[in-house]
């Protein structure tokens, strides 16, 4: 049998594809499979300076009752092009926000399955209920509020309280696997004792029998006190400079698994040296840092980012990085989150050391 069909001009043919619902890949190769990542997020400096004004007045135009969490989310200049459920992000998969409770505010219970931390910038022992388990907040204490954990917050002090949330947002509203649900404006009822869990689990190297039936993915600490984590970077900088390319570090962990405190989202702390200047490299996880003590820059991409005291910034991932130590005298402390433990479980975390950018 001849087939007597005359061909159509290419043209014509790639005009009625779309009728059928479907597309040419051979067009499209080289933006669907490209040679590295194509990272859209920018490495980009929040001064803290600058956003606490803004946040103090968020206090006086809307109550943490009102806003049910009164917060300013870091929005990445590069990724203000995407829909709203992922465009509230600090990189590609991470948000980042900054939260006040004003002295008798409360902020009541919910729970989502995106999970949380929270690093405490400023103020002193307003609280966060987590599961019944509540702890009081200093400065630098790093509290987990995981995937589901229902959780309130409220300030019974005298003075504002300001800390940092992370959350994995972005991923999980990417996944389609978000769920929220309200428990009113009453904080959850307490049924455990106050910090139980800092107390009995945080030196890490003790546990308890109910390890063995621990079965959730996340870490059964609620809070990982500053004191501690400062007291353990102090100690471990009197022996050594650490690591070339991140100083003394420390990622928290769960004490059952040695894992990381989350299944998406894993947190640093790090200290560096007195004039310390790290080697470069990068890696396809992102993070957000924040500067707990001392100053410094970060050269990320090519940029420099010359961060101070509670000033946040973005790291996006592959981005070649080094961190500086501005200093001669003090030391600089980085904490961090990652969304390193998603890279890693899928089997696509990758790092590479790089020549120094300055
Ligand atoms: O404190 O529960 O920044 O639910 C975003 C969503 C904080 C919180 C955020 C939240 C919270």
């Amino acid at each position: 049998m001849t087939d007597t069909r005359r061909r159509r001009s290419a043209e014509d043919y790639y005009a009625g594809l779309p009728e059928f619902d479907v597309a040419p890949l051979w067009k499209d190769l080289g933006n669907l499979l490209t040679r590295e990542p194509k990272v859209k997020a920018v490495p980009h400096l929040w001064r803290y300076e600058e956003i606490r004004p803004q946040l103090m007045e968020a206090g006086e135009v809307v109550t943490a009752e009102e806003a049910e969490r009164r917060v300013l989310m870091l929005m990445n200049p590069g990724l203000q092009d995407r829909p709203a459920p992922t465009r509230a992000a600090a990189t590609n998969m991470l948000y980042a926000g900054l939260q006040l409770v004003l002295p008798g505010e409360i902020a009541g219970p919910h729970r989502h399955t995106p999970a949380a931390l929270r690093f405490i910038v400023e103020g002193s022992s307003a609280y966060t209920t987590v599961q019944g388990e509540r702890t009081l907040m200093e400065f630098g204490d790093m509290v987990l509020t995981p995937n589901w954990a229902i959780h309130d917050h409220g300030n019974e002090s005298d003075e504002p309280m300001i800390w940092l949330d992370g959350l994995d947002i972005p991923l999980v509203n990417s996944l389609e696997a978000t769920f929220f649900e309200d428990f009113g404006d009453d904080p959850q009822e307490l049924t455990k004792p106050i910090d139980a869990s800092a107390r009995t689990l945080a030196a890490g190297r003790l546990n308890p029998p109910e390890q063995r039936e621990w079965n959730k993915l996340y870490s059964p600490v609620v809070n990982y006190p500053w004191k501690q984590t400062e007291q353990t970077l102090k100690n471990t900088a009197q022996d050594t400079k650490g690591t070339p390319t991140d100083g003394v570090i420390f990622e928290y962990t769960n004490p059952y698994t040695g894992g990381p405190v989350m299944p998406t989202m894993s947190c640093y702390i790090q200290l560096l040296a007195p004039g310390m200047h790290t080697e470069a490299h990068r890696h396809t996880s992102s993070a957000v840092y924040h500067v707990a003590r001392g100053s410094g820059y970060s050269i990320i991409g090519g940029q420099k980012i010359e961060w101070e005291e509670k000033d946040t910034f973005a790291l996006p991932g592959w981005a070649v990085h080094e961190h500086v130590n501005g200093s001669s005298s003090d030391e600089a402390i980085l904490f961090s989150f990652t969304d390193e433990p998603v890279l890693r479980a899928l089997g696509l975390y990758r790092e590479a050391g790089r020549e120094r950018q300055g």
